[in-house]
């Protein structure tokens, strides 16, 4: 697809440095969303190290694109990243969730790189397109993310957004579904199932395109062409696997939200090196 190794292997480089900093800063006893980080971490890599548009120094640059976590509860993947790029000290991730610290355990406002309040799941894509119209309104060319968790979908909200967002020809917004198939309790098929996905989104009018959510080039060729189309937005189908760089928590659903053993947290790292 014509990108460089480089690019691909220093990116990849990246989501690993994201799963290892999610890692350490759950640490050892506590709960922590290790399954819905690791499945993201690759997709979150490429924003931040690829297609974003930023000044970490600068979060509220005017020229910025706009990233929401709508999954917001894997909000530790999102500060690792926010961290790696600059926007605050990496040394301060293990202490999130601390009592009046800036990193809570869903993004809010007031956190530099959080653009809006997530965590009750299915308002990331109103208030993405809202940016979205917003910005066409002023004329202005930054682009807005939404990264949706399949299990999300279930909330009747996304799917008035998806019809709001087509019917407004909003291009500028693109929504990552990151399809690992499990939600907080079990596989999507066992609970309310989403499929068929790729036929949903495009019924309701987005441009859509399906890719493995590990596989770098996939990733970076999508979120470019997803930034070219014109007319529709664009659904990012993202294949992934819950818990994905760490052999025993790949696609078990116990590690959704659960905490660590000393010797799991030593062995997650090893697998991260
Ligand atoms: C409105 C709302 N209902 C319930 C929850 C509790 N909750 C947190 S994560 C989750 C499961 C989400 O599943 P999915 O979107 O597939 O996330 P992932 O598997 O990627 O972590 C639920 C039900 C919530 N955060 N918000």
């Amino acid at each position: 697809m014509g990108y460089s190794k480089e690019l691909i292997s220093s990116l990849e480089e990246r989501a690993k440095t994201l799963r290892r900093d999610v890692i350490e800063c759950i640490g050892v006893g506590v709960a922590g969303h290790v399954g819905g980080s690791c499945s993201a971490a690759d997709l979150l890599a490429a924003l931040y190290f690829y297609k974003l548009k930023y000044d970490s120094k600068n979060p509220e640059w005017e020229g910025r694109d706009y990233f929401l976590l709508s999954k917001g509860h894997v909000a530790i993947l999102q500060y690792s990243a926010l961290a790696e790029a600059g926007f605050f000290p990496v040394a301060d991730l293990p202490r999130c969730k601390e009592v009046g610290f800036y990193l809570q355990g869903h993004p809010h406002l007031g956190t530099p790189g959080i653009e809006v309040g997530t965590g009750s799941l299915g308002q990331g894509l109103s208030l993405g397109l809202g940016m979205a119209l917003g910005l066409k309104m002023d004329g202005k060319p930054n682009r807005v993310y939404v990264m949706v968790g399949d299990g999300e979908q279930d909330e009747g909200q996304i799917w008035e957004a998806a019809m709001a967002a087509s019917a407004k020809n909003a291009d500028n917004l693109c929504a990552i579904i990151d399809n690992n198939g499990l939600q907080a309790q079990g596989k999507l098929t066992d609970r309310l199932p989403v499929e068929p996905l790729a036929g949903r989104w495009s019924a309701f009018g987005w441009n859509v395109i399906e890719i493995d959510g590990h596989n770098m080039e996939e990733i970076v060729a999508a979120l470019d062409a997803a930034e070219t189309y014109k007319g529709k937005p664009t659904a990012i189908i993202a294949h992934t696997v819950k818990g994905k760089g760490i052999s025993f928590a790949e696609n078990q659903v116990g590690f959704h939200n659960r905490a660590l053993t000393e010797d799991e947290y030593r062995q997650a790292l090893a697998e991260l090196a």
